[in-house]
């Protein structure tokens, strides 16, 4: 039989393209082109559809937002030979694994290529063991205190090593779930594990499927591990095989029988927390529970669905965003599980970006896109005058979009463009903007974006300042962190939802993929003190609307329902509660 040809993935790419930003960026090239490499990496690794078919269907790549002529003719190489000339030129004059030392944010390019000439580090390894042996503290630049910090940041590089964003890691299950569903043997699919949990990073994706067989079917491992895209085949096996994808992903498959599907789902989709406290429960009652069924004896006295296991365990059915024992099994013990918020309970989304900032799409077609997404209303946040990477408006030039903003509500039907802005939070805790002007605003949204390193006390002084002005009403991605770039700056954050409690302030779940800040913990720490959130987009292109579906992932396993959050409700009601 003839090798298929392995088509290039969107995950490819993307990775290539990451790898290219990291090497510029070791190179010292101008810090746009390397944002505008790994802002397309992001778009791509979770864009659904293939850039392959685009390609090859002769599409025009520049026609996706943030995707400009440069970038499109060097995706369509990758497309076509599978590699990139000026990558392989790049990595032909940095050692490859230096830009492993990116992961570590309190490096930066420069301190990595410093401590690659002082002490010949190329590696996360190396880097590691330098730092242990205090051998960093040494180096001209650097102290104990740097040291320690970037001893932290390895820790954390490290943890997020093999993991994916759980919207790069939809981008990879879905095709490969359509092809097994394509094959008549296969009678169901799922993905279980982390992935069906909504965990904000996956390891590895654990799929379970039914085969129409009575007895294990060997063909259905095998049609598996003929998928396109699988790189390297670890095992395989009659119920199960694993192997390794061309993006790195590692996929299980665990094919079972019907009779005990239900309690496999259970099994696999853990987590293990849950699952222990799940097996102590059918214990206590005299039972046995294990991903073949839950049985009395030898007798199975419940497995083929999910549902009639919980409910034999006396539980009610718990959704899997729920299942990390945090007392959801208790919960559900008695009938009290909370009725978690759904993307179809918001009405509209309080943090989007125009070109007038960082944004690339007009004001007016993010609104027709927020009207097609069935919303009630959006909200236009571009950055202040502090933040110049981004563009940031003054003044005079917010006033320029209130301006718009009317003109456009007056003619758009079905849709009201709220007046917002996204303020600096400076240094003091003062706003980026005057008073008189973020008082003419719908909605003032504020964040940190610089002066991360202040101790935690520091830190959290500076956002209550930002508080008590009067204005204040959502504080956007409250903890800054960026998943496997950048860790979370330090506060308290207890302190600060109390604070934000007292004047009548709010907080902000940002559903960007790698944000997802706040995240589920925080969230329902937000929920039990009661300070409600907004679920938003923080979208730059009018299709990352969308994105929001993340939040509402995280907001759900945060426990939060409908009424914890924000813009589940019409502009009128909303607008009572941001009155401070
Ligand atoms: P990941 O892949 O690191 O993002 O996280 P999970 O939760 O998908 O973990 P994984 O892939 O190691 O295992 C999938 C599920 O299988 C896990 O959530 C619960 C179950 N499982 C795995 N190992 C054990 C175990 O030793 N005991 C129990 N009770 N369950 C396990
Ligand atoms: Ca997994
Ligand atoms: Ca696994
Ligand atoms: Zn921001």
């Amino acid at each position: 039989m003839a090798a298929e040809r392995v088509q290039v993935t969107n995950a490819d790419i993307a990775d290539m393209l990451n790898e290219m930003a990291n090497l510029l960026e070791i190179d010292g090239a101008n810090p746009f082109r390397v944002r505008a490499y790994r802002q397309a990496a992001l778009t791509i690794a979770t864009m659904p559809r293939p850039l392959a078919d685009m390609v090859e269907q002769g599409e025009n790549l520049t026609d996706l937002p943030g995707i400009g002529e440069s970038i499109a003719a060097k995706i369509e190489e990758i497309v076509r030979t599978g590699k990139l000339d000026q990558l392989e030129e790049e990595r032909s004059h940095i050692p490859p694994q230096l830009t492993e030392l990116l992961r570590v944010p309190s490096l930066g390019p420069k301190r990595a290529s410093v401590l690659y000439k002082e002490l010949g580090i190329t590696s996360l390894e190396q880097l590691k063991q330098a730092a242990q042996e205090q051998r960093i503290r040494q180096v001209k630049g650097f102290g104990p205190k740097l040291e320690q910090t970037i001893l932290k940041d390895i820790e954390q590089a490290q943890q997020y090593q093999r993991r994916y964003l759980w919207a790069e890691a939809a981008q990879i299950a879905r095709p490969l779930v359509e092809y097994l569903r394509a094959n008549d043997r296969v009678k169901r699919v799922d993905v279980a594990g982390s992935y069906r949990r909504g965990l904000e990073t996956v390891g590895d994706l654990d799929i379970l499927a039914i085969g129409t067989t009575d007895t294990p079917d060997p063909a259905i491992g095998e049609y598996f591990v003929r998928y396109p895209s699988v790189k390297e085949v670890i095992s395989r096996g009659d119920t199960r095989s694993t192997a390794v994808l061309a993006s790195g992903m590692q996929v299980d498959l665990r094919v079972m029988p019907a009779e005990s599907y239900g309690a496999a789902m259970i099994y696999f989709t853990g987590s293990k927390t849950h699952n222990i406290h799940l097996r102590q429960i059918a214990l206590d009652k005299g039972l046995k529970l294990s991903e073949y069924g839950l049985f009395r004896g030898e007798e199975r006295v419940a497995g083929a669905t999910e549902q009639e296991v919980y409910r034999t365990l006396g539980l009610d059915y718990i959704t899997p965003e729920l299942r990390e024992d945090r007392g959801e099994i208790e919960a559900a013990a008695q009938g009290q599980l909370p009725h978690l918020v759904t993307l179809e309970d918001i009405r509209g989304d309080l943090q989007a970006h125009s070109k007038a900032s960082d944004g690339v799409n007009t004001i007016e077609e993010i609104a027709l896109a927020a009207r097609a997404l069935g919303y009630a209303y959006v909200t236009i946040t571009d950055h202040s005058r502090r933040l110049r990477v981004a563009r940031g408006l003054d003044p005079r030039q917010v006033r320029e979009q209130m301006n718009e903003i009317d003109r456009l509500n007056a003619r758009l039907e079905n849709i009201t463009i709220l007046k917002g802005a996204e303020v600096d939070i400076l240094k003091d805790g003062s706003l980026d903007l005057p008073d008189d002007l973020l008082g003419d605003l719908d909605i003032v949204v504020c964040s940190v974006h610089s002066s991360f390193n202040l101790s935690k006390e520091q830190q959290t002084e500076r956002i209550i300042r930002a508080m008590d002005n009067p204005h204040f009403n959502i504080l956007a991605h409250p903890t800054g962190r960026r998943l496997g770039e950048r860790q979370p700056y330090e506060v308290d954050m207890e302190r600060l939802m109390l604070a934000a409690l007292e004047r009548g302030c709010y907080m902000e779940i940002n559903s960007q993929p790698d944000r997802l800040d706040l995240n589920d913990k925080h969230a329902h720490m937000a929920k039990t003190l009661g300070l409600k959130l907004a679920i938003s987009s923080d979208a730059h292109r009018a299709d990352d609307l969308s994105v929001l579906q993340y939040g509402v992932m995280q907001a759900r396993r945060g426990w939060l329902e409908p009424e914890d959050v924000l813009n589940t409700r019409d502009w009128p009601e909303l607008q009572r509660l941001l009155r401070r």
